[in-house]
C-alpha cells in the first residue's frame, strides 16, 4: 500500500473521550470510529490489525482439531426460553421484534443455537468428539461500554462448543482449549495467565480466564510473580493426547493466580512475601466446563456404545478478539505510539521516503517495495509530499515494528536505514540486505 493512496485519518491531538492508551492510540492512528456508545466502525488499519488477530485464533483452533462454522448474530427469543435464561439475561439482552412482532435478541453468545445444531443432527457417540467454533459479531447492552473496544456493547467474540461423550472427555476438551489459548496468545505476543474464575450467566464449576497483566485492566488479580515466566514457546504439542495435554494445563494452573472473584487470602499467604503480587488484568478469554445444563434443558442426547441414551457434554470457550486489540496496545506502546508485535502487525514494514520526487530516492524505494511484496511481505509506503518528521512521527503511531528509510545521502553509499520501533536502534546496510533481513523477521510468522 502507498500511503498517499491509502484511508488513513490520523489526529494530531489527543480525543477528550479517551481515558486509557489503547484507545487514545486506537483513534489517533484512524483505526476506529465510534458511531455510538460501544459500537465502533473499523476503519482500514484497524480492520487489517483485526483480520490478523482472527487469523491467529482460526490458525491456532483448527490445530487443536476444531471445525468452524457461522451462526447468525440474531437469535429467536423461543430457543433462549428452552433454557431459561431469556428471562434471566436481564437488560444486557438486546431484545427485538420483527414486522410479525416475532421476538428476536441480537446474540451475546450462543449456547442455545449450537445445541439446537447439534440436536437436529448428532444422535451418536460415533460422531463425538465434536467442537465447533465461530468468530461473529456479539452484542451485550453493557451498563457502561468504555475505553472503546475493551468492553465495547457490540464486539467481536470467537465462540467455541464442545460435545462430548462423558466428564472425562469434555475435561479434555477443556485442557484443549486451555493449550490453544496459551497458544494464540503468545503469537500475538502477549503473555495471557490462566486464572480460576467465577462462571457468571454461562454456569457450570469449572472455569478460567485468561488476563494480560496492565494497569488499566477492569479485574483485580492475585498471583504469584513467578507465573509470568511461563511459556508454551514452540513445543509441539498433541492435542490428541489427554495426558499431555493436561500436563501443560498442571503447568500453567499450579502456581497461585486468581481474580478477584475467587482470590483465597489464606492460600495467597502460603506463598513466599516477595513473589505475592496484586495488580490489574483485562480479561482476553474465558473457557467453561457446564456438562449438561444446556443439553439436558434442550434434550441433546447420544447414544453410547453400550446403547443408553445420555445428555451430551458440553463446555464453551470465549476469545475477545476485538477486546485483544486493546490488550495488545496496552501491553505494547511507548510515548510516540504503538508497537505492534510481528504476529499481529497490519503491515509488515514502513518505507520512508526522506526526498519524494527525487528520481534515484524514489526508484530505490519502488525497488525496495516490490522486493519486500515478492517476499510475500504487505509494505506501507509513505510516498507522500511531506517533512521526514511528520512521516516518522506516523509510522511510529501507528506502530508497524520495522522502518526502511531511504534518502538521497545514503543511497550516494549504498545504503538504507532499517530501524526497529521497539528499540529504536538503526542500522545501515544495503536496499537488497534491508529485504533479506525484513523477510528473515517475519520467516517464524507467515
Ligand atoms: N459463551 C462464553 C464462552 S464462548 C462467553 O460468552 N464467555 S465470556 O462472557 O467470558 O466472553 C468471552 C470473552 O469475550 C471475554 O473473555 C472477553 O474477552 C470478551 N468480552 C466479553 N464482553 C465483552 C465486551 N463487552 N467487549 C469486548 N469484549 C468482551
Amino acid at each position: 500500500m502507498r500511503l498517499s493512496r491509502y484511508f488513513l485519518p490520523v489526529l494530531k491531538e489527543n480525543p477528550a473521550e479517551a481515558q486509557i492508551v489503547s484507545h487514545r492510540y486506537m483513534l489517533r492512528a484512524g483505526m476506529i470510529k465510534q458511531q455510538a456508545a460501544g459500537i465502533y466502525s473499523w476503519l482500514p488499519l484497524g480492520l487489517k490489525v483485526l483480520r490478523r488477530v482472527e487469523q491467529i485464533v482460526n490458525e491456532e483452533q483448527q490445530r487443536a482439531g476444531h471445525i468452524p462454522l457461522l451462526m447468525p448474530t440474531l437469535q429467536t427469543a423461543d430457543l433462549w426460553r428452552e433454557s431459561g435464561r431469556y428471562d434471566d439475561y436481564g437488560e444486557e439482552m438486546l431484545r427485538i421484534t420483527d414486522r410479525q412482532k416475532r421476538e428476536l435478541l441480537y446474540g451475546p453468545t450462543n449456547e442455545e443455537m449450537i445445541t439446537d445444531i447439534f440436536r437436529s443432527h448428532v444422535t451418536s457417540y460415533k460422531d463425538l468428539p465434536l467442537t465447533l467454533y465461530h468468530i461473529q459479531w456479539k452484542f451485550r447492552d453493557e451498563m457502561r461500554p468504555r475505553f472503546g473496544v475493551m468492553r465495547g456493547r457490540e464486539f467481536l467474540m470467537k465462540d467455541g462448543y464442545n460435545f462430548d461423550v462423558d466428564r472425562d472427555a469434555a475435561l479434555h476438551a477443556y485442557n484443549r482449549h486451555m493449550v490453544s489459548y496459551l497458544r494464540t496468545y503468545e503469537r500475538m505476543g502477549l503473555t495471557a495467565i490462566p486464572m480460576r474464575a467465577a462462571s457468571g450467566p454461562i454456569g457450570g464449576d469449572n472455569t478460567h480466564e485468561f488476563l494480560v497483566l496492565a494497569s488499566t485492566g477492569e479485574s483485580e488479580v492475585f498471583y504469584d510473580s513467578t507465573v509470568t515466566d511461563l511459556k508454551l514457546g514452540n513445543r509441539e504439542v498433541d492435542y490428541d493426547n489427554r495426558e499431555e495435554v493436561a500436563a501443560v494445563c498442571q503447568e500453567f494452573t499450579t502456581l497461585y493466580a486468581r481474580t478477584d472473584e475467587t482470590h483465597d487470602g489464606a492460600l495467597f499467604d502460603q506463598i513466599p512475601e516477595d513473589r505475592r503480587k496484586v495488580g490489574r488484568g483485562i480479561e482476553v478469554g474465558q473457557i467453561f466446563y457446564f456438562g449438561t445444563k444446556y443439553s439436558e434443558a434442550m434434550g441433546a442426547t447420544v447414544t453410547t456404545a453400550d446403547g443408553r441414551k445420555v445428555p451430551v457434554e458440553m463446555g464453551s470457550h470465549g476469545i475477545g478478539v476485538s477486546r485483544l486489540l486493546g490488550a495488545i496496545i496496552e501491553a505494547s506502546h511507548d510515548d510516540k505510539g504503538i508497537i505492534w508485535p510481528e504476529g499481529v502487525t497490519p503491515f509488515h514494514a514502513a518505507i520512508v521516503n526522506l526526498k519524494q520526487g527525487d528520481g534515484e530516492a524514489d526508484a530505490a524505494c519502488e525497488a525496495i517495495y516490490a522486493g519486500l511484496r515478492a517476499r510475500g511481505l504487505d509494505p506501507l509506503y509513505d510516498d507522500r509530499d511531506a517533512r521526514a518528521g511528520e512521516k516518522f512521527a506516523t509510522t511510529d503511531l501507528i506502530g508497524l515494528p520495522w522502518r526502511i528509510t531511504v534518502g538521497p545521502r545514503g543511497l550516494k553509499n549504498g545504503v538504507v536505514e532499517l530501524t526497529s520501533r521497539r528499540t529504536g536502534e538503526s542500522e545501515e546496510m544495503s536496499p537488497e540486505a534491508a529485504i533479506d533481513r525484513v523477510a528473515q523477521i517475519y520467516a517464524a510468522h507467515l
